[in-house]
Parts: structure tokens; sequence; C-alpha cells
């Protein structure tokens, strides 16, 4: 099913808009990076020691970047140090910048849609709130764009107006959804959804399920019953198992990342609310840690706010460095 697109709509993805960069560095952080932020005072007699070393690693640890990451970049510095290749500011800065994109960019890994795998199926999975919903939203919009039909499935039958806030992105999108009754079983209309995607020759099936805490094993154990479900209807289904986390959570994300990869076995990582008071170093940590692909970033709530992830964008996003 393919939606008629508006005279005004662009096909343009966000990424590639003029000013997304300038518009990703100024949401994140409030365009105020705490890692550069009076960077000067990094160096007080001019000269880059130890001491400057430790202020950096402060100021990652507290930009949620975590013990590892961390550890792994100021290492990296403290060799060149030992060389005497950080001389002054800008060498410093580079090489903070260049180790952060050696940790970083390995896990940069666009989500590719396979389409000898149809449908292509994509399992939401996150927290409470984390922004799983939105993004859907914002997914079916982007394949839209690339041409490709889409089906939702209003998994999250828990809380009440789930399905609603799905039907209103459907509607927008202008894409079906195919939902049961409030408390219905999640494995169960996952199941008619696929059986429905197939029977329209769909291209792309999307799950929206309920938040739960990585902590809560009852409902983890549903996420394990949604996928082997899935897995009888189609072995290579879900495709895509995408943790939703939410930028603002700090190090709470990385426990969360770990815990469902641990239980679900994630495929891809997408970060949302990088526009809000987020620090946005966690994605680092989850990098180091973990090594899931990340696939997206989200900077708001407009369906034209998710972008695929660029490594080297992100760390001169977080470094604050000048567009180029
Ligand atoms: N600023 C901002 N807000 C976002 C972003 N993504 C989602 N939100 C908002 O975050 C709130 C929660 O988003 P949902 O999509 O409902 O989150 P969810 O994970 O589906 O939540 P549950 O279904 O309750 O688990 C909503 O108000 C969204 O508009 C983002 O990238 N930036
Ligand atoms: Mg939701």
């Amino acid at each position: 099913m393919l939606r008629k697109k508006k005279s005004t709509e662009t096909t343009e993805p966000a990424e590639k808009k003029p000013g997304f960069l300038r518009r990703l560095r100024t949401r994140l952080n409030k365009g105020d990076s705490w890692l550069t932020t009076d960077v000067a005072d990094l160096i007080p007699g001019g000269k880059i020691d130890d001491t400057t070393l430790e202020e950096l690693e402060t100021r990652l640890l507290l930009g949620d970047v975590g013990v590892d990451a961390t550890e792994h970049i100021i290492d990296g510095l403290r060799e060149r140090l030992k060389r005497s290749e950080l001389n002054d500011l800008a060498a410093l800065m580079n090489a903070l910048r260049q180790g952060m994109i050696e940790l970083i960019s390995p896990t940069a890994i666009p989500l590719e849609i396979d389409t000898t795998q149809q449908p292509f199926v994509i399992l939401m999975v996150g927290v409470n709130g984390a922004g799983k919903t939105t993004t859907i939203g914002k997914l079916a919009n982007r394949f839209l764009d690339e041409g490709r039909s889409v089906m939702l499935a209003a998994a999250d039958t828990f809380r009440a107006a789930a399905v609603e806030q799905l039907q209103v992105w459907g509607e927008r999108n202008g894409v079906p959804v195919i939902a049961q009754h409030a408390g219905a079983d999640p494995s169960a209309v996952v199941y008619d959804a696929l059986v429905a995607t197939r029977a329209r020759d769909i291209d792309i099936l999307i799950a929206d399920t309920a938040g739960r805490l990585h902590t809560q094993s009852n409902l983890m154990e549903e996420l394990k019953k949604i996928k082997r479900v899935l897995g009888k209807l189609d072995e290579n289904a879900p495709q895509e198992t995408l943790l939703v986390i939410d930028a603002g959570n700090g190090q709470n994300a990385l426990a969360q990342a770990r815990q469902f990869h641990e239980d679900v076995g994630l495929t891809g990582v997408c970060i949302t609310k990088l526009d809000g008071s987020a620090k946005g170093g966690i994605l680092l940590a989850i990098a180091r840690e973990l090594g899931v692909p990340i696939r997206f970033i989200g900077i708001g709530e407009q369906a034209d706010d998710l972008a695929v992830f660029n490594a080297e964008q992100y760390v001169d996003a977080l470094l604050e460095l000048p567009v180029t």
C-alpha cells in the first residue's frame, strides 16, 4: 500500500536536508557542549599534561560516556601525550575527536531493508516512554518516502490509549494498523499482523510493544514469546529487533541495552530525545560495551525528526566542532 504524497512533501531524508547538522548541534545539549564549554580551562598554563586528561576524563564521565569507553578514550590520549603529539589545544581536540570516532564508527551501521525478506519485520522494544511509538511513526514516514509499503501492528495491548496513539500515526502516514481489543495477547496481534502483511504483499511490518522495565523478567518473557511466535511463521522474523532508548536516561540506558540484548538479542539501537537535556555520550558507552549497530537518532517529536546515525556528525555535534 503506497501512500500518495502531498506535493509539499519532500522525499529528502532528514540528515540530507540543508542545515541538519546545525540543527543537530543546536539541539544536542541545547547547543552548549558539556565537553568543550570553556575548553581553554583544560589547559590553564597552556600546557597539556596528566591534569588536563583527568579533567577531560571527568567531563566524559559526566557526559554519560561510561567508565569503560572513557578509559579507552583517555588511554589513547595518554599514549599520544607520551609521544609528545598533544602540543596544543587543537591537537588535543583533534585526537579526542579521532578517539571517539574510532570507538563509535564500527557501530554506525545503517538499517538495510533486505528486500528478499518480505515482509521485513521490525520489532520495537524498550522501557516505558522511551519513544517507541513515536519512532514507529517516523520510520513509517521514512520508509514511505523510500517508496516502500508499510503496515503497523499494535502489540501494546497493555497501556490504555496505546492503540489509538499508533492509529494516529497510521492515519497521518496513510498506513494500515492491525489491532485487537485491549488486553489481547500481544503475540496474537503480531501473528495476525504478519499474516495480514503477507496477504497484502506489504514490504515492511513494524510492531509496537508495550514499554517494560528491563528488570521485569515476566514482561521480558512476553517479548521472547512474541519473537517465538513470529519465528513460527518466518524463521528469520523479526528481521530487526530495535531497542529504543531515551538519551535522557543516561547511564540507565546502558543497563537497559545490556538486559534487552541479553534477553531478546538486539540487532539495532535507536536513541531518542537527543534534543532534550541529554548529554548524549551514552552511545559511546553502548558502542564500547555491546557493539550493537546504532541505526537512528531522534531529535524531536515530528515525523521528520529522525536521522540515520552518522558517527562523525554525532561526534562533531558533541564536540561542537565547526559545521563543515
Ligand atoms: N523531544 C523529543 N521527544 C520525543 C522524541 N521521541 C519521542 N518523544 C516524545 O516522548 C514521549 C513518549 O513517546 P512514545 O513514543 O509514546 O514512547 P513509548 O516508548 O511508545 O512509550 P510507552 O508506549 O508508554 O512505553 C512523547 O511525548 C513523544 O512525543 C524525540 O526524539 N525528541
Ligand atoms: Mg508506545
